[in-house]
C-alpha cells in the first residue's frame, strides 16, 4: 500500500514526477504515481483524495494549477503542491500558494519534484524512526558532497 500518492495534472508534467518518485524511492517510501486533472477529470481527483491509506499527497500542475487545492478540499492529509514551469511560471506558483484560509497547501519551488519528496519524507519522519534515519543519511551525503566540492575548489583557486 503506498504511503505517498503523486498526482500529475497531465502527462506533460512527467519529468517533475520522475524526480519526485526517484527521491521517494531512494528514501524507501512507498508511492504510487497517477494522472488526474482538477479540470478534466475532477471526479478522479476526488476519488484519490478520499483514499484512506495515503499519508501525504504530492500534486504537480502547471498553468492555473488547481490540482493541489482541489485535493486539499477533499482531505485532511497534508498536500504538497509542485508548480510546473511554463510560459509564465508565476501563474502556477500563485495558484498553489494563494489558498484560502482553512485549506492550506505546502508549496515547493518551480519543478522541484525532489523537494516535494523530501518534504513528504520529513512529514512521515515525525512518526517513523526509520524514515527519520534515512533523512539524516541523505543530509549527511549532501554535506559530504559540498565539503568535497569546497576541497576541490580550494585546490583550483
Ligand atoms: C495543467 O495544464 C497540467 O498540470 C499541465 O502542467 C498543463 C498543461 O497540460 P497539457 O495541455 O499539456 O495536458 O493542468
Amino acid at each position: 500500500m503506498p504511503d505517498v500518492m503523486i498526482i500529475l495534472g497531465s502527462k506533460s508534467d512527467i519529468d517533475v514526477a520522475r524526480k519526485c518518485k526517484e527521491t521517494l524511492d531512494k528514501l524507501g517510501i512507498s508511492n504510487e504515481v497517477t494522472i488526474a486533472s482538477a479540470h478534466r477529470t475532477p471526479e478522479k481527483v476526488t476519488e484519490h483524495a478520499a483514499r484512506d491509506e495515503i499519508k501525504v499527497f504530492i500534486a504537480i500542475a502547471g498553468l492555473s494549477a488547481a490540482l493541489p487545492g482541489a485535493i486539499a478540499a477533499h482531505t485532511i492529509k497534508p498536500v504538497i503542491g509542485v508548480p510546473k514551469s511554463g510560459k509564465v511560471n508565476l501563474d502556477a506558483i500563485l495558484s498553489i500558494t494563494q489558498m484560502p484560509p482553512g485549506v492550506p497547501v505546502a508549496a515547493v519551488g518551480l519543478d522541484m519534484g525532489e523537494n516535494a519528496a523530501i518534504l513528504a519524507a520529513q512529514i512521515m519522519g515525525v512518526a517513523s524512526k526509520e524514515v527519520a534515519k534515512r533523512l539524516i543519511e541523505h543530509k549527511s551525503l549532501m554535506r559530504g558532497k559540498i565539503e568535497a566540492d569546497a576541497e576541490s575548489l580550494s585546490k583550483e583557486f
